[in-house]
């Protein structure tokens, strides 16, 4: 069985986190990664103090294991949820879009594995520095807002600059993606695309299938020259935004405006046209709907019948 020191140390039977995807990540889908032995994540982005507080006693109802919370540190309930995952004593926290270094101080006091998103050497040395137990290095093959590397290089750099567990994402969706994340030196993966389509998963329908049609190509990335890059399926939405992005006519109060809401009318209403469907590049690896138990239980199944016939490329 794949196993990890992460394993022992957050009480998870697989190394897997399940990606904090915003107005995705709720009790469903994390209760049921947690209790396939992964580490399901709530989201805590579109959520204030009460919302966050009412989905994590939620996911105590469904799941008697270990769990997290993604604190979105661009979020404008960032402060209130970073009280909100104290008061609850969640187990672990991983945070995203920023430095989480503000916050840290109180949540390791309060006893709370703090598990940044990183996506570069520097956040993760310091991080490291503050007391986090491990890091999340993502790379910009993930969905949703990205740093500049890819994961390859940002892994392994990563992992030769600090002395934490690593947890890849970006990229990753079976187990092949998971044993080249562990030769890099990574102690786990974070997966978010791939758990998009599963049961468990709330979804919409519609945003379910684009993925599962999707191909290789199927992504865009906007928002490099405001310097919050996301990347999300292409659409009527991420096409006129990239075009006008790229319209000096066109101010950052409009584009503001056309990507407010845009996340919610993806994932709650299915709006193909002006949704912001979030996605990572593996989109062409996802292409069938199953239980989290199923997509946990194979990507590590596939992992450990690779690294089990690695030996024939030893002569
Ligand atoms: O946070 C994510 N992915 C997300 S958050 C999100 S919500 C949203 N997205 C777009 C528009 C509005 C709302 C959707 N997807 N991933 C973690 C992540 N963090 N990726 C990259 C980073 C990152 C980037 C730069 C972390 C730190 C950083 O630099 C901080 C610093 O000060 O060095």
């Amino acid at each position: 069985m794949i196993n990890s020191v992460i394993c022992q140390d957050l009480g998870i039977k697989y190394p897997v986190f399940q990606g904090g995807m915003a107005w995705i990540a709720d009790s469903s889908l994390a209760s049921a990664v947690s209790n396939a032995g992964g580490l399901g994540i709530i989201a805590g982005m579109n959520m204030n103090g009460e919302q966050l507080k009412e989905e994590i006693r939620k996911t105590r109802s469904l799941t008697d294991k270990p769990f997290g919370v993604n604190i979105m540190l661009m979020s404008p309930f960032a402060e209130e949820v970073s009280d909100v995952v104290i008061e609850e004593k969640v187990p672990v926290i991983t945070t995203g879009a920023g430095n989480p270094v503000i916050y840290m101080k109180k949540w390791l006091a309060a006893g709370i594995k703090v598990i940044p998103v990183v996506a570069s050497v520097a956040l993760a040395k310091m991080v490291e520095r503050r007391g986090a137990y491990a890091v999340v290095a993502e790379g910009g093959e993930s969905g949703g807002h990205i740093g500049e590397l890819a994961t390859m290089p940002l892994v392994r750099e990563v992992c030769s600059a600090v002395n934490i567990p690593v947890i890849a994402a970006g990229g990753i969706a079976d187990g092949a993606g998971l044993a080249a994340a562990f030769m890099l030196g990574a102690s786990g993966v974070q997966m978010g695309t791939r758990f998009l389509v599963a049961d468990e998963c709330t979804a919409h329908e519609n945003y379910k299938q684009m993925v599962l049609k999707a191909g290789d190509r199927d992504t865009i990335v906007t928002g490099r020259k405001s310097g919050h890059p996301v990347r999300a399926l292409k659409n009527t939405f991420s096409r006129q935004y990239k075009e006008k992005e790229e319209d000096a006519a066109v101010t950052a109060e409009e584009l503001d405006l056309l990507g407010r809401g845009a996340l919610r009318r993806a994932a709650r209403e299915g709006d193909t046209e002006t949704g912001s469907f979030l996605c990572g590049e593996v989109a062409g690896l996802v292409t069938k709907k199953e239980s989290a138990a199923d997509i946990v239980r194979s990507v590590c199944e596939e992992a450990e019948l690779l690294f089990k016939g690695a030996a024939q490329w030893v002569k």
